[in-house]
Parts: structure tokens; sequence; C-alpha cells
């Protein structure tokens, strides 16, 4: 399974697609975020088909402390619980551990912490990890990594590094025994693995090198995109991505911006994702081809125009920027609802419009062009 095909380059940049249990992904892809099998902003799984989603991307974590992955197990899995028959990967837990639970404590083990609903104590490390995704069932599962704090100094991150390569190696031993399992939902599940070590391009290519030895389905690269500038997120991709095989996806954990995606693309990264275009949707920020705006400025009160003049989306295709801003200063949902559908279609249009782009060998114009717009109006 998940057998990766590169169907055109310009430079490092990849047109590929990605076959899955569950239907091929074409990439570059975005993946759309439904953190606890929602897309939050009241988008259900038929909007997902309207909008252009390709995989949806759900955790671990917050899927064990509500419902718990044995719930949504005897449901037949996260595919039959949300009703999407698409690619779904799950985030193996690692990265929420460290931003939401309290009084986490690592140990070669795992980690220990306290419930961010309920308080209450749980354990993770790689083998729970595994079992919660094999439960749920996805398309694809993300190893059991620590995301060092991006003002971590070098020995802590060396360490940390190191924890994480001893922690994927149980990963792929307890995946392999699951998949054997009569019982498990989906005996195809992947793994890919996740390169860390923060800014420091030396143990990043070591732990590249490393990681690329164990044959997994594909590739991330993590602990970027938590506080350090955009170039040097830029240069590590650049230093990093070219040790990672080249015969595997490559996936940018939990970035970003347009322009980060633009040039994650232009590095060699073929899966994105990200909470801005629903985050930002829920506080009546839009994307458009001229720059973001803010719905609940006062000069969108008389503007009959859509979001954006031609954008297919549910809310372009019948609301004015008016009414929508009507909306989400009454706090009606629907408001909400409407600005992240239409972010999302954006990410995915712009990830379409990426392909085709790739397809036809004018990459390099066509992010000139876009990032030009990006920027050239907002407010
Ligand atoms: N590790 C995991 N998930 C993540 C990250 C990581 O480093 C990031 C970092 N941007 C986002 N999501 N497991
Ligand atoms: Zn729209």
């Amino acid at each position: 399974m998940g057998k990766y095909r590169i169907l055109k380059t310009e430079g490092r940049a990849k047109r590929a697609e990605f076959e899955t249990v569950h239907g091929t992904i074409q990439t570059p892809v975005f993946m759309n975020v439904g953190t606890a099998a929602a897309i939050k902003g009241a988008v259900a799984t038929e909007d997902l088909e309207r909008i252009g989603t390709q995989v949806e991307l759900s955790n671990t974590y917050h899927l064990h402390v509500r419902p718990g992955d044995e719930v949504v197990k005897k449901l037949g899995g996260l595919h039959k619980f949300m009703v999407w028959d698409k690619p779904i990967l799950t985030d193996s837990g690692g990265f929420q551990v460290f931003s939401l639970a309290t009084l986490r404590k690592i140990k070669e083990e795992g980690v220990y912490f306290n419930s961010h609903v309920d308080g209450r104590k749980i354990f993770m490390g790689p083998e729970e990890s595994m079992q919660i995704q094999s439960n749920l069932a996805s398309t694809i599962a993300m190893a059991f990594d620590e995301c060092p704090s991006s003002v971590a100094d070098r020995t802590y991150v060396q360490n940390s590094v190191d924890r994480t390569t001893r922690w994927l190696a149980r990963c792929k031993m307890k995946m392999a025994e699951l998949n054997q399992r009569e019982d498990t939902i989906n005996r195809s599940q992947m793994l890919f693995g996740i390169n860390q070590g923060a800014i420091y391009p030396d143990i990043r290519i070591c732990h590249a090198k490393q990681i690329s030895e164990m044959e997994l389905d594909g590739y991330a690269v993590g602990g970027l995109a938590v506080g350090e500038t955009h170039e040097e997120m830029y240069y590590i991709l650049e230093e990093t991505v070219p040790f990672l095989p080249q015969d595997k996806p490559t996936y940018l954990m939990g970035v970003g911006t347009p322009a980060n995606i633009l040039e994650g693309v232009e590095r060699g990264v073929d899966f994105f994702d990200c909470v801005y275009p629903s985050r930002n949707g829920r506080h009546g920020h839009v994307y458009t081809n001229h720059g973001r705006l803010n719905l609940l400025n006062a000069r969108y009160e008389l503007d009959d125009r859509p979001i954006e003049d031609g954008c297919g989306c549910p809310a372009c295709r019948r609301y004015s920027r008016a009414y929508i801003r009507h909306l989400l200063k009454a706090k009606e949902m629907l408001g909400m609802r409407l600005c992240v559908l239409h972010n999302l279609y954006f990410y995915n249009t712009m990830m379409a419009e990426i392909r085709a782009a790739l397809d036809e060998g004018r990459f390099a114009s066509y992010k000139k062009a876009k990032l030009e717009g990006l920027i050239s109006e907002s407010g």
C-alpha cells in the first residue's frame, strides 16, 4: 500500500499522487483540520465534498480523551463514525499533549499528563498512540514524537530527537503487530515518521538520514512554525528535505499561510495542514487573491459583493459581504460557517492551481503572481 508516484517536477517542487486504501491523493495537498472529527465552524462532512477536500485530519489525543478511541472502534472506526470515506490522517498526540495538556512529564517510556477536559491522569507513549490510531482506523497514522520548544537549547534538542528516534522504532514495531491482528479495522494503516531538530540543520540532517533507513510510508517535517522566523523555516526545509526519501511523500506539519505553502511546495513538500483557514474564518478573516479581509470592518456594511468575485464556494455563490458581516456581528453561527467554508475552499483551490501549474511546468510564474496578489491589499 501507499504507492507514491511522481508525475512531474519543477526544481525541487513535486507533482505526485499517493495511493491509499481510501483512494488516491493528488499532491501537493492541503489537509483540512478536523481535530475532534469535526471541522470547527459547523462544517459537515457533506460540505467537505463541496469544497474540494481530499484528506481530513484528526487528532489522536482529542479523540482518545473524548469520545474515546474504544467507542470509535466499536462504531466501526473514524470513517464510519464521521461518514467520510476518503483518506484520514491522524496526528499522533505528541504535539497536542505538549501544547494542551497540563503537568506533563516526559520519560523514556512516554508522556504523563493531565487531560485538558477533566484533568484526569493519562499516559501516552509510542505503543499507546499506535493502539489509539489503530482503533480510530485512520488511513495514515503519525509517529509519536516530541516537538521541542523553538527556544530549547542544543543539548535538550539533541536528547529529545534521540528519544523521538527510539520512539519511532517502537511505533513501527507496534504498528506491524496491530496490522497483523484479525480485529484491526484498517489492516493497511500506514505510518509516517517525523523529523525533528528545531533550527539546528546538522541535527535535522542526521535525524533525516536515520529515519530514512526505517522504510516508512512517508516522512514529515515537524517542529517548525513553532516560533522561529519564516526565513529560518524555509532554510531548515532547504537543508533537510533533500535528506528524506525522494520516493515517499513529504509532509510539513501545521503549516501554514498561503505564502508558507507556496514556499514549502517549492522546497519539495507534498502534504500540508493548518488551523489558519478555519480559525481565521471563525473570526471573520477571509482570504482573497487581493489579500485578507476582516469582514467585521465597517467598510463592508453596505458592500453587496461576494467575498471574492468569481469564487465558487457555498458562501460566495449566494451571499454578500454585507450579509455575512451582519451574521458575524449578530453572532449567528451561519456567519462563521460561511467564512470557514470560503477559506477552506480558497486553500483547496490554491492547491488545485498549484497542481495545474506544476502539470504545465509554470509553477515558478504561478507562485510569483499568487504571492503578489496575496500581499497587494488587506483590511
Ligand atoms: N509533531 C506532531 N504534530 C505536529 C507538529 C509536530 O512537530 C507540528 C509542528 N508544527 C504540528 N503538528 N506530531
Ligand atoms: Zn468564496
